[in-house]
């Protein structure tokens, strides 16, 4: 399915005198909007292969239909909604359920769509068929030696595949854990675990990372071996330089301060990565910005400021995805709302006035502070979001251009209505 320049092009046609008009008036009241729309138009977010078709829940699963049957269809989505919004050039891996086959082959349609890739993934957290050993009582923490040696050769083969598709980075997310007290020993399951990321570790190549992912509970709900910020910092640091925590907003308990943990983990030099989403409850994987716009804002805040104290570049030195698979929306209209909330947030974080901020702080004025903060938030930057899309080739409005073109009809004709993609 593609939709070529001239459609965007006769779109944005449309919208044009109306997008010129609310940004002129933004370029009016920020003297840096051209700063902004520039490194808005550098940002990247990765997209995972599993959030291109419908998530299900164990009560059941509501296909939207014309979901991607194989790798090479993850990949042509992907590239049609980068086409659309010019901030989707990546794709995040999972292994087993992408297996790159003719690795040659993938980077080349990938790179017929401008698509790099992030991430890689591995999966231990399920057992696949004809696998020798099950990951019931979990894989790295395992109390049996062979099992854990089943889920590190596991990882070591995800960075193979990762080091022929050109990926740069591993994310190790572990499901071990405990259901019951008394289950595991906690010392033996981080020491078995710490263990067997060291082994995967040693594989890593030179410019590789290692992002460890942590996550509060589900689908173990009494511990997790890899549950919060600090453990997973914990086994980063024993691990050394390329070793990294990856934050998932989805994956603290309800009413975490996640902005602060961001704040320390980039102050520690240790913050890799990000998986957005958003959530009320727990790891609800709802589309990122649906519910607590202001937390991500506030987040973004943490992230330009820390970088920008440790003079990171904002759109390559932390690995950006999105992790979201949920039940109700059409998955390519979620992520393209998605991508948007993520520039939206950043935009705004950008808006910020850091002198101001600072003096306010410095002289303890609390009122002058959230001002600051609640003026960048209340800015509607979305003119400048569009515009960035708009310079770099892509739709003012991609959501209207999707449904303009009907394009999940579109897929449906070509993949079936009744499509099963791989994932979660
Ligand atoms: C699980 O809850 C985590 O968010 C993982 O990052 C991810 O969804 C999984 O690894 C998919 O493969
Ligand atoms: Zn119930
Ligand atoms: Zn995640
Ligand atoms: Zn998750």
């Amino acid at each position: 399915m593609q939709i070529d320049q001239n459609k965007i092009d006769g779109y944005n046609s449309q919208s044009l005198r109306k997008h010129e008009r609310a940004l002129a008036f933004l370029q009016g009241e920020i003297p840096h909007a051209a700063e902004i729309i520039s490194q808005l138009g550098e940002f990247q977010i990765a997209i995972p292969s599993w959030a291109l078709g419908t998530g299900g829940t164990r009560f059941g699963r509501f296909p939207a239909g014309g979901e991607p049957r194989n790798l090479e269809e993850k990949i042509e989505d992907i590239g049609l909604l980068h086409r659309l919004n010019r901030a989707s050039g990546a794709i995040s891996l999972h292994i087993p359920w992408d297996i790159p086959e003719d690795p040659a082959h993938i980077r080349a349609v990938a790179a017929a769509h401008g698509l790099k890739f992030d991430a890689m993934n591995s999966n231990t957290f399920q057992d696949q068929p004809g696998q020798a050993h099950s990951y019931k009582f979990g894989s790295l923490q395992n109390v049996s030696r062979d099992i854990r040696q089943q889920a590190i050769e596991h990882n070591i083969e995800v960075i193979r595949h990762g080091i022929a598709l050109g990926s740069e980075s591993l994310t190790v997310w572990l499901s071990d854990g405990s259901c019951f007290p008394g289950q595991l020993s906690f010392r033996k399951a981080f020491e078995n675990t710490l263990e067997g990321l060291s082994e995967i570790y040693a594989e890593l190549p030179d410019n590789w990372k290692m992002f460890v992912e942590y996550k509060a509970f589900e689908p173990n709900f009494y511990s997790t071996t890899v549950g919060d910020w600090g453990q997973s910092l914990l086994y980063a640091s024993k691990l050394g330089p390329k070793a990294y925590t990856l934050v998932d907003l989805g994956h603290h308990l309800p009413n975490a301060n996640i902005e602060q943990i961001v704040a320390l983990l980039l102050m520690e030099g240790k913050l890799g990565g990000f998986h957005f989403n958003d959530s009320k409850y727990g790891d609800d994987d709802l589309t990122v910005g649906s519910i607590k716009p202001y937390q991500l804002f506030l987040i973004f805040c943490e992230l330009v400021d820390g970088m920008n104290a440790r003079g990171m570049k904002h759109a390559t030195d932390l690995g950006w995805m999105i992790d979201a698979s949920h039940n109700v929306k059409d998955p390519l209209e979620d992520l393209l709302q998605s991508v948007e909330a993520i520039q939206i947030a950043y935009a705004q974080a950008l808006l910020v006035d850091r002198k101001a901020l600072t003096a306010a702080q410095e002289r303890n004025d609390v009122v002058a502070a959230q001002e600051i903060l609640q003026q960048a938030y209340r800015t509607d930057v979305r003119p400048m979001v569009a515009e960035a899309r708009l310079r770099a080739g892509g739709a003012l409005e991609p959501l209207s251009v999707y449904r303009g073109e009907q394009v999940r009809a579109g897929l449906i004709r070509r993949r079936g209505l009744v499509t099963i993609a791989t994932g979660l």
